[in-house]
């Protein structure tokens, strides 16, 4: 079929056409292929909104799912073609930053592969995330253009009318096909508009933040750090929310819903508090055909449900009426009404939704008028329901339920992991591609040398392969035969970047001083700062200057090596997570809600290095203590130590030598020489008088774990029998799980 293609569209066969001739041959069959695979509404269909959608590249994952991957690869092998080769010529669509738009991208592939009717809902930004380049050792932005003239996206004939207050625009919509595993398609759709002006960006990822006719749906996450940009912020939420309602109550309607049995039609997941105006809108949307507002305002609550990605604070949020005001003053008065109710049926001050500060939590209108809760690991959901909403617990305990997340088995194995997959399936059958818990039968080899090998012969072909990789795409050389220590994730200071650099400061003078490690170590990094998180970028700066000290230090670099790639991004991960030895994952227990990374590196036969916090507690229940390094103060501990204002890093630096020499480090001459003092001399002043995050907390029994893993990756056979019960227990993070109890406690679709 592939070569019918060829012949049509550029007259060449196979061998004669380019790779990229290839690619958009391959792209026309799967679009195409893929819309035949699309049924009919059910009467009940699942809405995901959400700001992100971290796809990824979609060729390979469409060719898997489509059943056509194997086949296809033969086919341009024999025409001296290669598929990777092909793959690389996709850009990488830039609509997410993290994990908490990658789950999203998780869950549509899910909901497809279970033959659920659901489809996604959010904004086509034209650049994105910005694109990572590092100079002098800092992170700078530039814009990450993924739109070209093929592409994934198809523009439809379907366009709303989203009103704000001093214009109007019309919306045009793209959708993306999301393929199931062997079952349906579904669609991503995507709002745009036409007057959007690329041409308006400056240098680097500046524009003019006012002129939102022309910039509305440019960036994912514009700055926000001044009142331009979250007004920004308020235009592209109101208009991912409108063009969602409208979109909801026509199809519902087509379907024969009166509206007042919309949540017998539609039910909507509201992913974090970004899409929460939905509600108003639809409140909105619903009186203006006539419904009563006490009734729009039920039938709005039996359609939508909330989840909960974070306790971080600052994450939270919270529109101050004056800025709603100038964007969208219609949903004022709605919200009104809704804080209104609230304050009539309950007392405590805690649980409004408008504040004395004249702001409008975003959340709590989420629990009010919605109908289900849920935290994203059983951890999270606790201390959600004890701690951070405990207020909003005591008043709706039937709202609140735990959804522990999930990632796709086609993309996090089948597709990153092919010589994985391949060897799983010639022992225990392919069974374990549509039913993940079916990877426990690689229990059985549990004591056979042979499987046991075959593990780390694996892993090692993935090691020379992602060096191969980095060397051709980044111009990085590591060893194949060193340990790989991966840190992979967004860059927050809880997520603790900043200790796993002052362990590579430890490592550094322990070497220096003539202590080696057995086996060389290569300290893998990839994260993204916010442009206007300055401490992030500090800390990006460390990693950068660290790397450059000891990669050039000869005494030093054949023992220890830092690489800190640049623009980490989903086709990064899909090389990085199966070549991982050491999986990092060292947030400050109770402030990672989840992770989905350590899901990923579990499944790909890493092993985790990690404290008590988000998933990683479900991870250490299913393998056991002994297949797992686990460290630091626990969730509770931290907390009180919040409650109590108790942590004072300072006391920590001043009473342990090793600490301060650490610390010290960071604006000692060797270092300020590489780097920049501002910077480094803001991290050194956070980290002693401030650290928010408690790295040196826990700094010292993370050096001390650390190093018993490190040791213990010298026993091979110890190191893969621990290998193979990670890969043997990852079945309960597959999101089809993840989605199963989405749909039987909450959609029931
Ligand atoms: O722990 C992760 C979680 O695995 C959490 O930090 C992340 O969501 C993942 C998926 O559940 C997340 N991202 C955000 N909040 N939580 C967030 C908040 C504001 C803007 C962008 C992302």
């Amino acid at each position: 079929m592939l070569v019918e293609i060829l012949q049509k569209k550029y007259n060449k066969t196979l061998k004669e056409c380019s790779n990229e001739e290839i690619y958009f041959g391959l792209l026309d069959m799967t679009k195409d292929m893929a819309e035949k695979k699309y049924k009919k509404d059910t009467k009940k269909k699942i809405y995901y909104i959400s700001a992100e959608f971290l796809i990824g590249k979609l060729l390979s994952n469409n060719l898997i799912n489509l059943g056509i991957y194997d086949e296809i690869k033969e086919e341009l092998e024999q025409n001296g073609k290669s598929i990777a080769e092909v793959e690389n010529i996709e850009l990488e669509p830039s609509l997410g930053n993290g994990g908490l738009g990658r789950l999203a991208a998780c869950f549509l592939d899910s909901i497809a592969s279970l033959g659920l009717n659901g489809d996604g809902i959010g904004l086509n930004y034209h650049f994105g995330l910005f694109r990572q380049v590092f100079k002098d050792c800092l992170q700078k932005e530039t814009i990450n253009p993924w739109i070209t003239d093929e592409s994934w996206l198809i523009k439809r004939d379907k366009s709303y009318t989203v009103n704000f207050k001093d214009f109007t625009v019309k919306s045009k919509l793209y959708d993306i096909a999301v393929t199931g595993y062997d079952n349906r398609t579904n669609w991503l759709h995507l709002f745009d508009i036409e007057t959007v002006d690329e041409s308006i960006v400056k240098e680097g990822i500046s524009f003019e933040k006012a002129d939102i006719e022309k910039n509305l749906t440019l960036f994912l996450y514009p700055d926000d750090s001044d009142e331009k940009g979250e007004l920004l912020r308020i235009y592209q939420q109101y208009f991912m929310v409108s063009n969602a309602a409208q979109m909801i109550l026509e199809e519902c309607i087509l379907k024969g819903s009166n509206l007042h049995d919309l949540y017998e039609f539609a039910v909507i997941q509201i992913n974090d508090t970004h899409p929460t105006m939905v509600i108003p809108e639809l409140i909105r949307l619903l009186m203006e055909r006539g419904i009563e507002m006490d009734e729009a305002i039920d039938i709005v609550s039996k359609t939508c449900a909330y989840t909960n990605h974070t306790i971080l604070s600052e994450a939270l949020e919270k529109w101050p009426i004056k800025y709603l005001n100038k964007v969208v003053p219609h949903l004022l008065p709605i919200i009104e009404v809704l804080d209104k109710k609230v304050r009539e049926k309950f007392e405590d001050p805690t649980v409004t939704i408008i504040d004395e500060q004249e702001r409008v939590h975003m959340a709590h209108i989420d629990i009010h008028y919605g109908f289900s809760v849920n935290g994203v690991a059983a951890l999270h959901t606790e201390i959600l329901k004890q701690n951070e909403l405990n207020n909003f617990y005591k008043i709706y305990p039937e709202k609140f339920n735990n959804k522990t997340n999930g990632i796709t088995f086609r993309r996090w194995l089948m597709h990153c992991n092919y010589p994985l997959t391949a060897y799983l399936t010639d022992l225990i059958g392919d069974g374990f591609k549509k039913d993940a818990n079916q990877l426990e039968k690689l229990l059985d080899y549990k004591e056979d040398t042979n499987v046991l090998n075959t593990l780390l012969d694996i892993k090692y072909d993935n090691k020379k392969a992602l060096k191969e990789y980095l060397f051709k795409t980044q111009g990085i050389e590591i060893d194949e035969n060193s340990i790989f220590d991966i840190q992979i994730k967004r860059l927050h200071e809880y997520k603790r970047q900043q200790m796993n650099a002052l362990y590579i400061i430890h490592k550094y003078l322990e070497i220096k001083n003539g202590k080696k490690p057995a086996t060389p170590i290569t300290l893998i990094f990839g994260a993204k700062a916010a442009p206007a998180y300055i401490i992030a970028k500090d800390i990006i700066h460390l990693i950068l200057c660290l790397q450059e000290l000891i990669n050039s230090d000869k005494e030093v670099n054949p023992y220890l090596k830092v690489v800190m790639v640049e623009n980490y991004n989903v086709t990064l991960a899909e090389k990085l997570i199966p070549a991982c030895d050491i999986s990092e994952q060292i947030s400050l227990a109770s402030k990672e809600a989840s992770g989905t990374g350590n899901m990923k590196f579990m499944l790909n036969g890493a092993i985790t290095l990690g404290t008590m916090d988000g998933a990683n507690v479900e991870i250490a229940e299913l393998v056991g203590k002994d297949n797992i390094y686990i460290f630091g103060e626990s969730s509770e501990e931290v907390i009180s130590h919040y409650e109590n204002r108790d942590y004072v890093s300072k006391d920590y630096y001043n009473k342990d030598e090793e600490i301060r020499q650490m610390v010290d480090f960071i604006v000692s001459d060797t270092l300020m020489n590489i780097g920049k003092k501002e910077n480094l001399e803001r991290l050194f002043n956070e980290l002693i008088n401030k650290d928010w995050f408690m790295t040196l907390l826990d700094i010292k029994e993370y050096i001390q774990k650390k190093e018993e893993i490190i040791a213990d990756y010298e026993d091979r056979e110890k190191w893969s029998k621990m290998m193979l019960e990670n890969i043997s227990k990852a079945g309960f993070f597959s999101s089809d799980r993840t989605i199963l109890e989405y749909n039987q406690d909450i959609w029931n679709v």
